[in-house]
């Protein structure tokens, strides 16, 4: 299957939930009769499928307005231009790294990965690594998941399938240190990027915290700018709550990105659309299977192109 056609497949929850109503609306020959019935059930499916209060009727508004328009492809185009705008937050890449970037000259990318246990990150990391491999990049994993002994097990299988070297200690071992030999292999290894695995749940909420706040101030013991990216892991099968549950991340650490797991399985995708206003940074990448290739940059024209064309 092409990686067009995965996405489309990914997709095929939110195209069913969200979309069918918003495509017939832009192929209706008479957009001057929609009923109020129709805003109504739109509205509700907006609701049902976790895009939010705010953010539904914002988009019903949209969907209102640029049926004022007389011709099919400028309805179209309306529709598109305001979705797009809901998703995007522009940033500044590099060619080599993209969706990513690595400011600083002679040094790895270093990408440190939180988010809720069972969200995805361990297995985002493997995709991320692989999605690098193909780019001809070289990369490194660091366990620093060392709260359960699966998360490292489960990190070393995926390094071994890739053939890519990781960082690890047993169980229990310092998450800091690990982060620290991390990057400092690949620093003398001259490995273009360093991604480390954290722990989403301890004791408690301030453990974690000062956890992922101690692993960064280590790492910026090789240099004050990394690790260059710090991506938040959100689950799609968890709609808006799984934002609610990730507050506790962006307040220990300052988010540089997201990531939506899990697009393949939810009816809830909807909540992709309140993200960037919620948590104020972009998303990157979306991931939509179980399969290392099920990843893709994130970009919000061709999602909402994917979800909007027949
Ligand atoms: N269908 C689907 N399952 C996923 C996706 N990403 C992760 N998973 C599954 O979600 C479960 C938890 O993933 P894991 O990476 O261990 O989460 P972690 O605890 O955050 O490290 C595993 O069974 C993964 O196979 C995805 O994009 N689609
Ligand atoms: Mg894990």
């Amino acid at each position: 299957m092409s990686i067009i056609n995965r996405i489309r497949e990914g997709l095929k929850k939110t195209r069913e939930i969200l979309f069918t109503d918003i495509r017939d609306l832009i192929k209706r020959k008479n957009v001057e009769n929609i009923s109020p019935d129709f805003w109504d059930q739109l509205e509700e499916k907006l609701i049902i499928a976790d895009v939010g209060v705010n953010i539904t009727k914002h988009i019903v508004n949209i969907l209102k307005n640029a049926t004022k328009k007389k011709d099919q492809s400028s309805i179209w185009q309306e529709i598109e231009k305001e979705l797009v705008s809901l998703l995007e937050i522009p940033y500044i890449y590099d060619q080599k790294y993209f969706p990513l970037r690595n400011p600083l000259e002679g040094y790895p990318l270093v990408i440190m990965v939180v988010g809720v246990n069972g969200t995805g990150k361990t297995s985002f990391i493997a995709k991320l690594a692989n999605y690098y491999k193909t780019m001809g990049l070289s990369v490194i994993l660091g366990a620093g998941d060392t709260y359960r002994s699966a998360a490292i097990e489960q990190l070393s299988h995926w390094a071994e399938k890739l053939s890519i070297p990781i960082v690890k200690q047993n169980i229990g071992a310092d998450s800091a240190a690990v982060a620290y030999d991390t990057v400092n292999s690949a620093i003398s290894k001259n490995i273009d990027i360093a991604i480390i695995d954290t722990a989403g749940r301890m004791h408690n909420k301030n453990n974690l915290i000062q956890e992922l706040q101690k692993i960064q101030r280590v790492i910026k013991k090789h240099h004050v700018e990394m690790p260059q990216e710090k991506i938040l892991i959100l689950d799609a099968t968890y709609g808006q709550n799984s934002i609610q549950q990730t507050k506790v991340f962006a307040e220990a650490i300052n988010i540089t990105s997201v990531c939506v797991t899990k697009m393949d399985t939810s009816f809830k995708a909807g909540f992709v659309f309140s993200i960037t206003s919620t948590l104020g940074v972009p998303i990157k990448f979306i991931t939509f299977g179980e399969k290392l290739e099920d990843i893709q940059p994130f970009n919000p024209r061709d999602f909402v192109r994917n979800l909007l064309e027949d």
